[in-house]
């Protein structure tokens, strides 16, 4: 049996002192943990989120990292330093990334490797254009991102690994995949990561991205395939993020 992930990404937002209040928030309103949560948060702010939610059971994570182990790479973060401040889980390949940043698969799985192998959980974002959805191409182009990363990981490593299923076209859009849509996509990444490892994948946390609200998390939720949430916007506000928390 799966355990849900609820999971915030709260992108480039937040201050000291907003995160100070929002934490607060998110620390008195959480109930005796009914799933996994995580905020993963901008690097700047590890230090002050390790230490306030240290004695919670919210995890902390990362929204990227670097596939080399250090060195002369201006600007990004090792997973070594990650570890530093307790992150347990690493986004890496978020749509917003690979858009902005020109990240291709191959550079994501290098990404979800390095933190495989320092024992820090990738969650792995898929997701295809409205374009890619339009001409009826989702499956392969998820599967073939997907399959990137399972390339670089031994079968073993398979369930070291945490997917999020982010349509690009439900991101920061408000517009969301219906649940039916969406369990279609996870089905097709579960039977990907079968492909290399048919236990392991039945231990995969599969999460769904993209406008995840608590108007709609109680139905994307209830899908045999989903496994929680990698959640944008409504990370940003304590009661959205703990309805959607209390939903899974
Ligand atoms: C969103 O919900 O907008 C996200 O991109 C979550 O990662």
């Amino acid at each position: 049996m799966r355990r849900q992930l609820v999971a915030g990404n709260w992108k480039m937002n937040g201050s000291l002192v907003a995160n100070a209040a929002l934490l607060a928030e998110i620390k008195a309103g959480m109930a005796s943990a009914v799933c996994d949560v995580a905020l993963c948060v901008p690097a700047p702010y590890l230090a002050q989120c390790q230490a306030e939610l240290a004695g919670t059971a919210i995890a902390l994570g990362s929204q990227d990292v670097s596939a080399h182990a250090a060195g002369a790479y201006t600007g990004e973060v090792a997973v070594s330093m990650l570890q530093d401040f307790a992150c347990r889980y690493a986004i890496v390949g978020h749509s917003e990334r690979r858009a902005y940043h020109g990240e291709t698969d191959e550079a994501v799985a290098q990404k979800a490797l390095r933190a495989v192998q320092a024992g820090v959980t990738p969650i792995v974002c898929v997701g295809e254009t409205l374009s890619e959805r339009e001409a009826g191409q989702t499956d392969a182009v998820v599967g073939r991102q997907l399959q990137a990363v399972l390339d670089v990981l031994d079968a073993a490593q398979v369930d070291k690994m945490v997917v999020a299923y982010e349509p690009v076209w439900a991101i920061g859009t408000g517009k969301t995949a219906t649940p039916q849509m969406a369990q279609d996509v996870h089905l097709a990444l579960r039977a990907k990561l079968a492909g290399k490892n048919s236990a392991a994948a039945a231990e995969v946390k599969i999460l769904y991205g993209g406008s995840m609200k608590p108007d709609n998390a109680v139905e994307l939720l209830a899908m045999a395939d989903i496994d929680g949430g990698l959640i944008g916007g409504a990370a940003l506000k304590a009661a959205d993020f703990l309805a959607i928390a209390a939903a899974a």
